[in-house]
């Protein structure tokens, strides 16, 4: 089928097109009137032609969905001949240097269901502009490198809507005629305006106080729909230890008299920097023991903590144009990661970074929609907020820190600071400070930011007895991505070291050195392939490589598994450690057939794990991290073609084996841990309950009454989320027959909670079970669903699509054919949903045939739908291998 004819190529936007801005505004005065089917925004642009522009250079305000009601130049309305309206803006001639310009809008909030500019939420107003959603709320140069004050005055009916917010501090407020009320606010800050936010409602809020290590008291409020009040408590602690944490590790404090959040159910992402006015997606804010996991809790710190870490990396300095965006967000990752690290456990942290790293970034870098830390050239930006921006973003920041030492590190961000402190850079002005405070130079680091593509690192290793020398030659190389044929090797910085047959570890002598420089060092790759000798090396030493994770690689070593399995007992990295163990599984899971991995199999793994159960000396959380298999989604990424069954099925049988071989070890691990005081999420009791339901989750393996006592005992026992959701889970993906009156009990007790509604959804959509389509289609029509709100989306179809790959592959084609129609419906409503959830498509050349044939079809019809936003039309046409490169 061919696009149809009406509906025009998206146009792609380059890197290489940058222009700075021709006209600065200085600053901006914002009225609105809030109403929910017709809001009436005036605003004031005072504005300066740039230097360079030339005086017969138009201003462009971009524009979107807007009504335009008037517009004036200096006090007099504009004539028809000094500006044309189209519908991407609005474009303004013979304007003076300077001088203000004043239109009037009209825009509906409650229509706008894209969740982009402002909408409403459960009654309540609130703003969405990142990346390109102010265009949606009045006409303005709408990118980052334009940096305005703003002063905002919002006005609304009293009674509906008592709390009016926005950027910075309250200067005014008062009554208004006819029951209204207004308040103006003034930020101080010149900011783009995708920092800009409202927020107006009938909110309650709960209010605390921070004194800055420089003495200044800092008001700080969460904002709730008022049934959620009672949740807000470890939201508000996570943000004074993110501040406070801030200025121990980067001497940054905040800058305004109030920091202010508000949460919202009904959001596209999880949540938003805007200055002093972060808006969230209430997953990130809302918890009680009795409705949040432990995850829930611990992802709460880290989002507050990572919205909070833009004022200063992203929001006093902020990215120049949108192919900067790691600037801001791979750092603040980075950051947040640090925090999360620093609060609870190092290693589980890392674990857990490097897990979503491999399971997400590395399959996007080896597919259709792969792109560097900096793209080059995008249609919808949306589409960019992505793990490699992100999370690839956070590991090149890593690296720069593991090269830096964190000494260096921090000079680097101090002087970034200094430097660039109210202006639009790029990640080039970020390197260069590193450069200049350290006196490193990064000429070839550089690459990370510009090269797609996950680098293979291979490693040969030589040892000579007569010399005791042990060689390590390593060797990188980076497999073509789309658009980038040629790689340039990458600087790469290798943490390790090196351990005799018992596990201890060695002192390091390069070849060449005077004596040894301590057991773990790292060795930076820069040339395709590098020599390290390590001297003094009394017996064949076993390589440790990549401690930490210390670049974002895939390694190949020739482990044999006798020295996996000495790694997995007593390497000291937790890391390295880990993935010893789980590199073990891996060959396992790999090399057999499901019905191979029986006990004498598997018989290794089964010793480890039995110490590991036993090993109570281990923080537990790392326990249950070694006893956890590989997921199938990273499995995913070492076979060609993916067959979805067979993964599921060899790690079901590796799990039911562990089962039986160890059932009195789980129990009596599983007892061992039965705790019963007060629940607190912190890292250590989070650690135990996750050891704990691992057990659970194995002994229920064997499908067996007893182990489905255990499971219901604990369901109807529990005193907190995480244990709750855990039976239930656990029964659910069993044959239990109680397994659906408990998952009634669970909707009927929590219906009123929306979060713990859609993880009731997750449940079931992730349910191992065969007719599992069949209820996620059926569940579409269930009250507790809604097209509408992103959580839901994510909760049930994403989580069907992305989360259970036997279902949604199933060789029938039902389930693409399922979330095709899904996508295509809600293209028409909110295209960054719709295109977040086509990302399941994006892999299809990696199955067989026959569901090669069915995901390419669905993406053809999303592409070639008459009326496809930009944003789908940019992951279907780029996963079908279409060049969005070219205009
Ligand atoms: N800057 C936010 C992420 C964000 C991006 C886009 C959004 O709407 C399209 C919303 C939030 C962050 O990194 O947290
Ligand atoms: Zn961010």
């Amino acid at each position: 089928m061919d696009r149809k004819a009406s509906t025009p190529k998206p146009a792609t936007v380059y890197l290489k097109d940058y222009q700075p801005p021709a006209w600065q505004i200085e600053a901006v005065e914002l009225e609105f009137d809030l109403d929910p089917q017709a809001t009436r925004v005036r605003s004031r642009l005072q504005f300066r032609r740039a230097p360079e522009t030339g005086p017969d250079t138009p201003l462009h305000l971009d524009g979107e969905a807007l009504e335009l009601l008037g517009i004036a130049l200096d006090g007099e309305p504009l004539t028809a001949d000094r500006y044309r309206l189209d519908e991407a803006g609005l474009e303004v001639r013979g304007l003076p240097e300077t001088g203000v310009l004043e239109i009037e809008t009209r825009i509906n909030p409650s229509a706008n269901t894209e969740l982009s500019g402002l909408y409403t939420s459960s009654g309540n107003f609130c703003t969405q502009c990142e990346a390109e959603g102010f265009r949606r709320i009045t006409f303005y140069p709408d990118r980052p490198d334009v940096m305005a004050r703003f002063t905002t005055t919002l006005r609304a009916d009293k009674a509906a809507t008592p709390v009016l917010l926005s950027n910075g501090n309250p200067i005014a407020s008062g009554e208004l005629e006819d029951g209204r009320h207004y308040v103006t606010w003034q930020d101080p800050f010149p900011k783009p305006c995708y920092l800009f936010a409202l927020v107006a409602g009938d909110l309650g809020w709960i209010q605390d106080r921070f004194v800055t290590r420089s003495g200044r008291e800092v008001d700080l409020y969460i904002y709730v729909q008022k049934h959620n009040l009672d949740k807000c408590d470890h939201a508000m602690a996570s943000l004074k230890h993110a501040m406070r944490w801030d200025e121990e590790v980067y001497g940054r404090e905040y800058d305004l008299d109030r920091y202010m959040i508000v949460a919202v159910d009904d959001f596209n992402m999880g949540a938003m920097e805007n200055k002093g006015l972060n808006v969230f997606n209430s997953r990130y804010v809302l918890a009680r023991p009795d409705t949040a996991t432990d995850a829930d809790y611990q992802n709460i710190e880290s989002v507050i903590g990572h919205e909070y870490f833009h004022n200063w990396s992203g929001n006093r300095v902020t990215c120049r144009d949108w192919f900067q965006l790691s600037l801001k967000e791979g750092f603040t990752v980075f950051r947040d990661q640090e925090f999360s690290s620093d609060m609870n456990s190092r290693g589980v942290q890392r674990i857990g970074d490097v897990n979503i790293l491999r399971t997400h970034q590395f399959r996007e870098d080896a597919g259709p929609m792969a792109h560097p830390v900096k793209p080059d050239h995008y249609v919808a930006i949306d589409n960019f907020y992505t793990v490699t921006v992100y999370n690839k973003g956070a590991e090149v920041v890593r690296m720069l820190h593991t090269l830096l030492g964190a000494e260096g590190f921090r000079r680097g961000c101090d002087l970034y600071f200094e430097r660039h402190d109210g202006q639009a850079v790029t990640t080039d002005d970020f390197v260069n400070a590193m450069e200049a405070a350290t006196g490193v130079s990064l000429q070839q680091f550089r690459r990370w930011y510009d090269q797609a593509g996950t680098p293979e690192l291979e490693v040969e290793r030589h040892y000579d007895p007569q010399a005791r020398t042990c060689a390590l030659t390593l060797r990188q190389h980076c497999p073509p991505t789309p658009g980038q044929s040629d790689k340039q090797p990458f600087h790469i910085p290798v943490a390790m070291g090196l351990c005799d047959r018992e596990g201890r570890a060695l002192p390091l002598r390069l070849y060449g050195e005077a004596a040894a420089g301590g057991e773990s060092r790292v060795l930076e790759l820069c040339r395709e392939e590098e020599t390290f000798v390590f001297q003094d090396i009394p017996a064949e030493p076993v390589p440790v490589l990549l401690r930490g994770f210390s670049a974002p690689v895939k390694l190949a070593l020739d482990y044999t598994d006798a020295e996996l399995a000495l790694l997995s007992a007593h390497e000291s990295d937790p890391f390295c450690r880990w993935e010893a163990g789980q590199t073990l599984a891996r060959r396992l899971l790999l090399t057999h057939p499901p019905q191979a991995l029986d006990a004498d199999t598997a018989r290794p793994l089964i010793e480890a794990a039995r110490r590991t159960l036993a090993d109570t000396a281990l923080d537990p959380a790392l326990r249950a991290l070694a006893l956890t298999l590989p997921a199938e989604g990273y499995l995913a990424e070492f076979v060609d073609p993916i067959e979805p069954e067979q993964l599921h099925a060899a790690r079901q049988a590796l799990r039911l084996t562990l089962s039986r071989a160890l059932r009195p070890d789980l129990e009596a691990c599983y007892e061992q841990l039965t705790e019963t005081g007060a629940y607190s999420p912190d890292a250590a009791s989070a650690g135990r309950r996750r050891l704990r339901n691992l057990c659970l989750n194995y002994l229920i393996a064997c499908e067996d009454d007893s182990a489905y006592q255990l499971a219901l005992r604990q369901y109807e026992q529990a005193g907190n989320m995480t244990d709750s959701l855990a039976a239930l889970q656990a029964l659910v993906n069993s044959d239990c027959p109680q397994r659906e009156a408990v998952l009634e009990d669970f909707y009927s007790r929590w219906q009123q909670d929306t979060l713990v509604v859609d993880k009731w959804l997750s449940l079931q959509a992730t349910a191992d079970r065969a007719d599992t389509l069949e209820r996620v289609q059926a569940l579409t029509g269930h009250p507790a669903f809604s097209l509408s709100n992103p959580n839901k989306v994510y909760a049930l179809l994403r989580a069907f699509a992305q989360g259970n790959p036997v279902g949604f592959h199933q060789a029938s084609g039902a389930g693409y054919r399922f979330i095709g129609e899904q996508i295509r419906t809600l293209d028409g409503r909110n295209p960054q949903v719709a295109s977040r959830l086509a990302a399941a498509f994006t892999d299809w050349r990696r199955y067989n045939p026959t569901r090669q044939a069915g995901m390419r079809t669905e993406l053809e019809k999303m592409r070639d739908a008459g009326g496809v936003s930009r944003d789908l039309y940019e992951i279907a046409a780029r996963s079908l291998g279409d060049d969005t490169g070219t205009n």
